[in-house]
């Protein structure tokens, strides 16, 4: 189907679109509008051919907003800050279920990656449509998810002390939709019940956004640009290449995901003496502790601004 001058092609029933006849090199603001509202649609677009060098992507970018680099892991390129580089030949790449940067008050929006070297065959990713996953859940299910928030941490960093609480269910600030955003890679805990119903509930939805019926699969070509909605997508890069495989990506920066309702229980703490089992509170009971920290130190800010 021709959209203007470009030409997309939908990927699955789901989510996910392939654009050709453009060239991203010195993109515009009239294109780079017209991208953002393909994106809203499919949520995942894929580029072929485009084969930009460091600074046309961070400049292709810019146009989306301002770009972080990666919190965590080390960056090849110092002159471009923005751009993480992802290199394997096997193993050490993203084969777990995520949204990037959930563990941060405000994950990511968007990234950008460019595929610079892929091997001939293997190393696809897939992404998953986190609206979908929520409408299709049952009724009851929806509603209990509204009202949950869980605890998310950079524990695959090796930094379990980055932690944050964010909606089980976020709604999307352009589209209004809401989609389940919980992933297995950086979700450790739902905040309102005891560890034992988190750990069934996340078990049971982080498995269930990965219904292939969510899901679309792209086989990467060298030079080929991808972009994704990081607020309403989740994705997973298939381990089983050999030979290498290097991505390069842009983020960019974050806003505060909107519940969506407002909360309607509070968080578990259990009761009584302290068991052995306390032990799977610790970590949820610092976080709320930090939480309380930083909302009297904001009530005193505000006291003294
Ligand atoms: O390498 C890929 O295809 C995706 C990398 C990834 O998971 C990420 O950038 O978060």
């Amino acid at each position: 189907m021709a959209d203007g001058q470009l030409k997309v092609q939908r990927l699955s029933g789901s989510l996910g679109a392939e654009v050709r006849g453009v060239s991203l090199n010195g993109a515009g603001p009239d294109l780079a509008r017209q991208i953002e509202s393909l994106l809203l649609e499919h949520l995942v677009l894929f580029f072929p051919d485009q084969h930009l060098k460091v600074g046309e992507h961070v400049a292709f970018g810019r146009h989306f907003g301002r770009l972080e680099g990666h919190p965590n892991l080390d960056n090849p390129y110092s002159d471009h800050p923005e751009i993480f580089e992802l290199a394997a030949i096997s193993g050490g790449i993203a084969d777990e279920w995520h949204s990037d940067l959930s563990f941060q008050e405000q994950p990511s929006v968007m990234a950008i990656l460019n595929m610079v070297e892929c091997p001939d065959a293997g190393g696809d990713t897939l992404w998953a449509n986190m609206y979908k996953a929520y409408d299709e859940l049952s009724a009851p299910l929806r509603d209990l998810c509204d009202g949950l928030t869980a605890l998310h941490d950079a524990t695959p960093h090796g930094k379990p002390e980055m932690m944050t609480i964010h909606p089980v269910v976020r709604i999307h600030p352009v589209t209004k939709r809401r989609s389940l955003f919980v992933n297995e890679h950086f979700t450790r805990r739902i905040v309102e019940l005891s560890h034992e119903e988190s750990a069934h509930l996340l078990a049971y939805l982080t498995r269930w956004v990965t219904s292939p019926g969510f899901t679309v699969r792209y086989r990467w070509s060298r030079g080929t640009i991808a972009m994704w909605d990081n607020r309403c997508t989740q994705h997973f890069v298939l381990n089983d290449f050999s030979s290498e495989r290097i991505i390069q990506r842009v983020t960019v920066v974050g806003d505060q995901p909107q519940a969506a309702c407002p909360p309607r229980w509070e968080p578990f703490v259990r009761s009584g003496h302290a068991g052995a089992t306390s032990r799977y509170d610790r970590q949820l009971k610092k976080m709320l502790k930090q939480r309380v920290a930083g909302s009297s130190e904001n009530v005193k800010q505000t006291a003294v601004s």
